[in-house]
């Protein structure tokens, strides 16, 4: 393999080789050349192959075929080395919500071999600071209506030199300047382990961390968890909530529909509102989004029942079994888990819709392992509940950070999720392994008690943490949402405990129950319990 970067950054900070993880390419699709530019095969390949006509991207107003999304990242790609001074192996972030455009950037951007640094709408300049420096940014595309925190953030950032907007129509804009640039470029022949992303972590508990990714590891993404599981078609049309910066979103919304020549709509905003909306305006077939926005969703079924929906992929987050039925009860369809993670760019244990199974996410998906383990590393018998770990094509590399030790482990990616692995290879999430409780010597998963909860009719969300306590080292307290027109008073806490003790063991019900009406969450959609923990 020959690398492409002239800037060596990404490279010079891999962890060293002893503190990755092994990587595994057995399967027949996982044979990658050592040169590739995953920018070829998602986008140029199409129109090479007669697919150019076909429609790639929908968004606002707009509806661009793969020849239409080609010309315009050629032209991206054109100004980024032409005007905007950029050399392979740069990094560039991304700041912008589900737009056309956006699409047009990211694959602009890994065409001419620059490192795309894609970041949540939501951030403001004190979150995206960080990011500059830790990933030494050096250009920037923004959408405009972004722009007050972009510019805020790039104030004091030494390696930020070019900073450019776009979705507005001003002489400065990128799209004055892709006027200018021709619609052809000759993709950066980039090695299949040249850097081609940079994903930060959705930090359900605080502190960001950068991962690394290939140009080779996206192929591998859309090898494994698509064909095996979801199985996409090219008349698929993908829609979803994820944002493109979460790469739940990057994979679902824009890899997957694109390598199977399929198209994808981007919403800007994919409250649960607007997704019905969308999936009807659009006839979506296949939608990716939280477990939370399935349950809002699912008062409305016999709306969903009139669309085109067929496949319902949930992510992101533990799906309570409760969830999967009041699915399929309203809309006739039986969702799709899949855990992934950012450390491993995609879903790893998941399950069709065939062989799906109430409280499980699924099986290894193929070209990974997954297995459980004790804290020295061992495999834990059947039916055990221990540490999740995983190997395949795909696995963790930190950007220069100490954590890379506790994710990695013997070649293994150590997610921080307690699961059980029955007779069968299906496995059942627990909790993070920081959620679990400790009461009175029990063990009790956070998790199991919300899923309790929420079976109750007049509990919308809940959220369940361990509280200290100097009796009992900690209680079960709960957090609890309830549904619109209700009280939280004594009675409603003790129908609450009750309700519990009679669906789950009694030990586990909560002792402590208050009364919120927001969790709160990461711009994932990740419930942040650590913050309920802070008084
Ligand atoms: C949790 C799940 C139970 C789990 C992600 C799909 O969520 C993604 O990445 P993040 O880095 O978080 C990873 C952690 O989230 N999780 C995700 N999915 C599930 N827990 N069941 C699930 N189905 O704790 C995991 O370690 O934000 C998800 C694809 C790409 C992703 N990056």
């Amino acid at each position: 393999m020959t690398t492409a970067h002239i800037d060596t950054f990404a490279r010079d900070n891999l962890p060293a080789i002893e503190l990755q993880p092994d990587f595994l390419f057995s399967l027949p699709e996982l044979q990658f050349g050592a040169q590739i530019n995953c920018a070829t095969e998602l986008l140029d390949r199409h129109i090479r192959e007669g697919r150019g006509d076909r429609v790639c991207i929908r968004g606002k107003d707009v509806c661009w075929t793969y020849r239409d999304l080609n010309d315009r990242a050629n032209q991206i790609a054109n100004v980024l080395t032409r005007e905007m001074g950029l050399v392979s192996g740069n990094r560039v972030l991304l700041h912008s919500s589900n737009t056309p455009m956006m699409a047009a950037c990211w694959f602009g951007i890994v065409k001419a071999g620059g490192i795309a640094v894609a970041t949540m709408p939501l951030l403001r300049a004190k979150e995206l600071k960080p990011i500059l420096d830790i990933a030494k940014v050096s250009h920037a595309l923004c959408e405009a209506a972004l722009s007050s925190e972009m510019r805020l953030a790039g104030l004091d950032a030494p390696h930020l030199r070019q900073l450019r907007h776009f979705n507005y129509s001003g002489p400065d804009s990128l799209e004055a300047a892709m006027e200018r640039q021709s619609t052809t470029f000759e993709n950066v022949n980039t090695a299949a382990d040249d850097t081609c992303l940079i994903a930060f972590t959705s930090g359900t508990t605080g502190i960001p961390k950068a991962t690394m990714h290939f140009h080779r590891d996206v192929m591998a993404i859309c090898a494994c968890w698509p064909g095996y599981v979801l199985k996409p078609n090219p008349d698929d049309v993908f829609i979803g909530s994820p944002p493109l910066a979460f790469t739940f979103g990057l994979g679902g919304l824009l890899l997957f529909p694109m390598s199977v020549g399929a198209s994808t709509v981007l919403l800007e905003k994919a409250g649960p509102t607007q997704l019905l909306d969308g999936i009807k305006e659009f006839g979506a077939t296949v939608v990716f989004t939280a477990p939370t926005s399935y349950r809002t969703l699912s008062a409305r079924g016999s709306e969903v029942r009139r669309t085109s929906l067929r496949r319902c992929v949930s992510a992101g987050e533990a799906l309570p079994v409760s969830t999967r039925t009041l699915w399929r009860e309203a809309t006739g369809i039986e969702l799709i888990d899949g855990i992934g993670a950012t450390e491993l760019l995609h879903i790893f244990i998941s399950a069709d819709e065939a062989s799906a199974r109430p409280g499980a996410t699924g099986r290894v998906v193929p070209g990974y392992e997954a297995r459980v383990v004790d804290d020295e590393g061992q495999t834990v018998p059947a039916g055990t509940v221990g540490k999740l770990a995983v190997r395949g094509p795909t696995g963790c590399r930190y950007l220069n950070d100490d954590r890379q030790k506790t994710y990695v482990r013997d070649g293994w990616n150590l997610t921080g999720d307690a699961y059980l692995m029955d007779a069968d290879g299906y496995f059942f999430y627990q909790s993070r392994t920081d959620d679990m409780i400790i009461s009175s010597g029990y063990n009790i998963a956070s998790p199991e008690v919300e899923e309790a909860l929420m079976q109750h009719p007049s509990v919308a969300e809940c959220a369940v943490i361990g509280e200290p306590d100097e009796e009992r080292g900690q209680i079960v307290k709960a957090f609890v949402n309830l549904r619109p027109g209700l009280v939280g008073d004594a009675a409603m806490v003790k129908a609450l405990q009750d309700f519990v003790k009679s669906v789950a063991a009694p030990y586990k019900y909560p002792r402590a129950i208050e009364f919120i009406d927001k969790l709160p969450r990461t711009q994932t959609g990740k419930l942040q319990r650590f913050k309920l923990r802070q008084p």
